[in-house]
């Protein structure tokens, strides 16, 4: 089998999405999810100047290879573009090869370890108030686990926190818009919120929470402590991550697990946190990753340590990569949990899934491959248009620096 032909295809039905197509001489192509949320014309840039005339002619069957030509054959190894790329050239040969042997993805990574996944949805409100009737009305879906953010006094807006009735969507329109944080405000009032959450919701639900990388190690020990007696399934990017040993702190001082990851895009990024056992949960997504290939080898890092699967499952983060990450969830072992926003309905005039939400979990179609498929002329009645995400000053105006 050969590549005879790859493409990039750019729109925006709602937002934008990266998506490329790889062609055979046998007539079977893949696709693999390329969005980097404010960074897309990067990757593209990456893909259509060196990779996609690297990759006419060779046998897509030869993963691995391809891989490795791609991660080490560039000199400059990691980082965010590059990962990203080489991750949507992954999924597509994955889906290549599911397609030309006739069976799902999920087949080909080891079979399925359980039938469905587990997921867990958003629920945001502009004060504690509202975030709790978000949560609860996530319940009523049938969502057993739920991550709460909330807008407390003076802080309304932070990041993350859609306006009333807004889409959730971090990334706006343009250059980045600057957004304002207050962490003394902040360290006060999350603990109110999940003793509010708590005393309404009950004990019988999964509650998560996201700290976006906003802490120092020390103020983040101090929330992983004040919020353990409302038992956390975990405390994500409780600090950036940059300083693993960093969070060598929060685990002194806490037993509240800790999930991280989903900006990073090397294995590397994670040999403290996972051989000292700094971390439960590991969030970098195949998208941003480097792929299927790179993310199996993550895994079985991880499972050494007993770290479980987190992946990043936002709306920025295609219907391709969402599917594949199903089937990824459904094989592996050490599957903790999967992050689920439904896309906007526009997007499934571009994208058709074989996956489907039903009462707290996730369920796959028997499909070949990865499952997706895109909708090239639709996808141009949606033409890309920039966008950003935020960036961040503490209230005084001082740049963020971790
Ligand atoms: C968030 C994301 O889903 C999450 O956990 O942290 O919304 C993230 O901010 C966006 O994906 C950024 O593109
Ligand atoms: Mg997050």
């Amino acid at each position: 089998m050969k590549i005879t032909k790859a493409k990039v295809i750019v729109c925006r039905p709602g937002r934008n999405f990266v998506t490329l197509k790889v062609l055979t001489d046998e007539g079977i192509f893949g696709l693999g999810d390329a969005t980097l949320n404010g960074r897309e014309k990067a990757v593209v840039a990456y893909l259509e100047e060196h990779c996609i005339p690297a990759l006419i002619g060779k046998d897509p069957q030869n993963i691995e290879d391809l891989w490795q030509y791609f991660y080490r054959g560039a000199y400059w190894k990691r980082g965010p573009v590059t990962m990203t790329a080489i991750g949507a050239i992954d999924m597509a040969l994955w889906d290549i090869k599911g397609k030309a042997l006739d069976t799902p993805l999920y087949n080909l990574l080891g079979g399925k370890s359980r039938e469905q996944v587990l997921v867990y949805a958003h629920a945001n409100g502009q004060n504690i108030r509202a975030a709790v009737e978000a949560a609860q009305a996530r319940m009523e879906e049938g969502f057993k686990a739920v991550r709460v953010q909330s807008g407390f006094p003076g802080m309304s807006h932070p990041y993350g926190v859609p306006g009333e009735d807004e889409d959730y969507e971090p990334a706006q329109r343009g250059l980045p818009v600057t957004e304002y944080w207050d962490t003394s405000k902040y360290l006060k009032s999350v603990p109110r919120l999940f003793d509010k959450l708590r005393a309404e919701l009950g004990d019988n639900v999964h509650l998560l929470h996201d700290v976006h990388h906003r802490c120092t190690p020390s103020e983040a020990a101090l929330i992983a402590k004040r919020l353990e007696p409302y038992d956390l399934f975990w405390i994500e990017d409780p600090v950036s991550g940059e300083l693993q040993e960093g969070l060598r702190m929060i685990r002194a001082q806490s037993a509240t697990p800790v999930a991280i990851g989903e900006v990073f895009n090397s294995i590397y990024d994670y040999t403290t946190l996972f051989t000292e056992q700094l971390i439960n949960y590991f969030r970098m997504p195949l998208v941003h990753g480097g792929g299927i290939t790179h993310l199996q080898k993550v895994a079985a890092f991880a499972s050494v340590y007993h770290i479980r699967t987190g992946f990043h499952g936002a709306t920025d983060l295609s219907p391709v990569n969402l599917a594949a990450s199903i089937h990824f969830d459904l094989a592996v072992n050490n599957f903790g949990i999967q992050e689920y926003m439904p896309h906007q309905e526009v997007v499934h005039e571009v994208f058709t899934v074989p996956y489907r939400y039903q009462e707290g979990v996730l369920l796959l179609d028997e499909v070949p491959g990865i499952g997706v498929d895109i909708d090239e002329e639709k996808a141009k009645q949606y033409p890309y248009q920039m966008a950003s995400l935020p960036v961040n000053r503490k209230s005084d105006g001082t740049m963020f620096y971790w």
